[in-house]
């Protein structure tokens, strides 16, 4: 019997504790969702969930309805319409439209119903565009976003500042996490839609099936970017919850940074391809560089587990898991 990690309300110098909570993970079956959910599992609380089909959040009334119901205590926003450089490009008004009336709708109604703990997610892509490096939470809206996910950004920036509106004015606990670019179980492996990691391994691995001699990588592989794996921000996430009451947003990231160039190598390698690395620079690089200071991360007591190199390894087999099996051969009688 493995020993159970001790359940983080329960850590010394907690000042929340999640024991016999409602616990609601708005998205729970996306990326971050689900880690939260395998996180959450460690403690001793009761977890809410509700599928997209069954509420649609971007409906205001329903909302309403399902959160005065279901009176959780804790509410992590984790549902959020998301994608890559090239998603958030190409489908502009859904990035913004989606992503406004999430915020909207969970933030207002849980300050109606009087939510104890709210756990509101930005990204590191909602810093300016040319940020002085490594970017610290109050550089937030000093200069022109990063054109490609101005949309993305403009949305999560709105709700970052709707959740410290209903704490300044009312009092409210909700709190608010800047993660870096993430990966991991449940991300999105669809070429175009996807993040970087999950559509380097995906095109890496069929270019090896398949035998090419070569893989394109968007852009001219000379932006930088940190990258965390999922179950560290859920993790992250679980400890801000409990051991974090402030209006400012918090950056939670690896400290650690990379050129696309490099993230390409290291993906070659765990996947075994050996073809060449071609650069395709009609597709856009996004910003120079986004790495986050995490020094209020760690002050508060919290570091990430995972490095790099292992991460895009439970990356890969993660990917590999959810490829479809081959038809079993009929074995002759
Ligand atoms: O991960 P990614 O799409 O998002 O791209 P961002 C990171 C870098 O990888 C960019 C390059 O410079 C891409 O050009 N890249 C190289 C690729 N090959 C590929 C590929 O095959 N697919 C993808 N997707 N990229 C996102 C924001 O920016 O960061 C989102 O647009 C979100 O809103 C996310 O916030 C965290 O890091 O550029």
């Amino acid at each position: 019997m493995t020993r159970q990690p001790t359940p983080e309300s329960s850590r010394d110098n907690a000042i929340f504790s999640l024991d016999n909570k409602r616990v609601w993970v708005a998205g729970h079956r996306g990326m971050v969702g689900s880690a939260l959910m395998r996180r959450l599992r460690r403690e001793r609380c009761e977890l809410l969930t509700v599928a997209r089909g069954e509420l649609d959040l971007r409906r205001q009334a329903e909302v309403e309805h399902w959160m005065r119901e279901s009176q959780p205590q804790v509410v992590l926003i984790a549902a959020a319409t998301v994608g890559g450089i090239h998603a958030n490009r190409s489908r502009a008004d859904e990035f913004i439209y989606d992503n406004l009336a999430i915020a909207m709708n969970v933030v207002h109604t849980a300050a109606e119903i009087g939510v104890e703990k709210l756990l509101f997610l930005g990204s590191s892509c909602i810093y300016p565009k040319l940020c002085t490096q490594p970017m610290t939470e109050d550089q937030l809206l000093s200069g022109p976003l990063e054109p490609t996910n101005q949309w993305y950004a403009i949305a999560k920036l709105a709700g970052l500042m709707l959740a410290k509106a209903y704490r300044v004015r009312h009092g409210m606990d909700f709190v608010a996490a800047l993660p870096t670019n993430l990966y991991g179980p449940g991300d999105n492996f669809d070429l175009q839609q996807g993040h970087v990691i999950a559509a380097l391994l995906r095109k890496l691995h069929e270019a090896k099936v398949r035998g090419d001699r070569s893989v394109e990588i968007w852009g001219t592989g000379l932006p930088r970017r940190e990258f965390l794996h999922v179950d560290d921000l859920a993790d992250a996430l679980v400890y801000l919850l409990t051991h974090y009451s402030g209006e400012e947003p918090v950056n939670i990231g690896s400290g650690h940074e990379v050129s696309i160039a490099e993230l390409a190598s290291l993906a070659a390698e765990v996947v075994g391809y050996h073809g060449e690395l071609v650069y395709n620079t009609s597709m856009p690089d996004g910003p120079p560089r986004k790495l986050l200071d995490v020094t209020r991360m760690t002050e508060l007591g919290w570091r990430p587990r995972t490095p790099l190199f292992k991460g895009l390894q439970d990356a890969y087999a993660c990917y590999l898991s959810q490829l479809p099996r081959p038809a079993p051969i009929d074995m002759v009688a």
